[in-house]
């Protein structure tokens, strides 16, 4: 496969004070959560972040595979977590990048992923104290499977003191500001309060009409190469939107918790957000509250430049990655023999 990547030389960048983060997605059919994982890749290879783990939290027996598959030219060793333990529901869907990218690059070596709230717990057991980020791009099924958990074989906490222990942030892609109603947070409301309510620790919000403006991703190949699986994950949305990029939704996130406080974006004052039965969120001022949501200092085309920027990165790649990289076939070799179902377009979720 040619695919484009630097090859590194020597030892990666030493990462003792970069945070630690674990990233939770609804990893299967947006492409912004496939930006969002890619971004972090390269923060991690960059230095920036310690990518501690990546769970997947969505109905769908593709998107623990998916995460592999765009993980591996990135060459870092990411443990998975998955919502359940399996991969519960085959997607029907005619549509979906997630399919496709597991049959483009079925060479991937196969890892097993563990359950996603196993996968949490091993993680935050083996962190320093108060050294990890937690940032959310999807639904909340892991995090509730954490907050309802007992001691187990990875630490004698229960699941709300070893959030306490280990968490030092959480940065959550959710809901809209100050009131509105959005996907992450109405998909399951009961899940999401379940979060909102329980959760030890203050949660920075990323709402929908922050990076609804912010579109990244026109043109990846150009920068990616045809081979990249987030390149070919954008040529796919692209085919079935009609429009080219996505909104940073998720890269955005991803972005704020791995550099928090920064000059592109500053933070509302603290308050409490609601949920009616139907998801629909308020967010409620209130001194010392929980919650606190997103509001860019700079327009949607400057905040665009800084997340397409690490977006379009080339994976940094061990010269052994590289060879490996080079033996496999990838999809514009087999692109012909793709099912043409795969490529055809859905209704789109958001
Ligand atoms: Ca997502």
């Amino acid at each position: 496969m040619d695919l484009a990547v630097d090859v590194r030389e020597g030892e990666a960048p030493h990462r003792d004070d970069a945070p630690s983060l674990y990233l939770e997605s609804d990893f299967y059919m947006d492409v912004d959560d496939v930006a969002a994982l890619a971004i972090a890749l390269t923060l991690h290879t960059a230095g920036k972040i310690d990518l501690i783990g990546f769970g997947v939290n969505a109905d769908n027996e593709w998107g623990a595979r998916c995460a592999e598959v765009v993980t591996y030219p990135y060459d870092v060793d990411l443990p998975v977590g998955v919502r359940g333990g399996i991969m519960e529901e085959p997607d029907r869907r005619p549509y979906d990048h997630s399919r496709t990218l597991c049959e483009s690059y079925s060479e991937v070596p196969r890892r097993h992923p563990s359950d996603g709230t196993a996968a949490l717990r091993r993680a935050l057991a083996a962190a320093a104290p108060g050294s990890v980020t937690v940032a959310s791009v999807g639904f909340m099924d892991n995090l509730v499977g954490l907050l309802d958990s007992g001691p187990d074989e990875h630490s004698d906490l229960a699941g709300v003191d070893l959030i306490r222990r280990s968490v030092g942030r959480t940065v959550m892609m959710g809901g809209v500001f100050p009131s509105g109603r959005e996907h992450n947070l109405a998909w399951r409301p009961a899940l999401t309060r379940s979060v909102l309510e329980r959760w030890p620790g203050p949660i920075e919000l990323v709402g929908f009409e922050a990076a609804d403006q912010v579109v990244i991703g026109r043109d990846l190949a150009d920068d990616l190469g045809q081979e990249s699986p987030v390149a070919l994950a954008f040529r796919l949305f692209e085919e079935f939107a009609g429009r080219t990029g996505r909104p940073s939704w998720d890269p955005l996130t991803v972005y704020l918790a791995a550099f928090g406080e920064c000059e592109l974006v500053e933070w509302s004052e603290p308050g409490r957000l609601t949920l009616d039965d139907d998801g629909t969120n308020h967010f409620h001022p209130e001194p010392g509250g929980p919650h606190k949501y997103a509001i860019p200092r700079v327009g949607p085309e400057q905040l665009a430049r800084e997340l397409d920027g690490w977006l379009r990165r080339l994976p940094v790649v061990s010269s052994e990655r590289a060879d490996a990289l080079r033996s496999m076939d990838g999809p514009t070799a087999r692109w012909g023999a793709l099912p043409a179902s795969t490529r055809v377009p859905h209704a789109p979720r958001r």
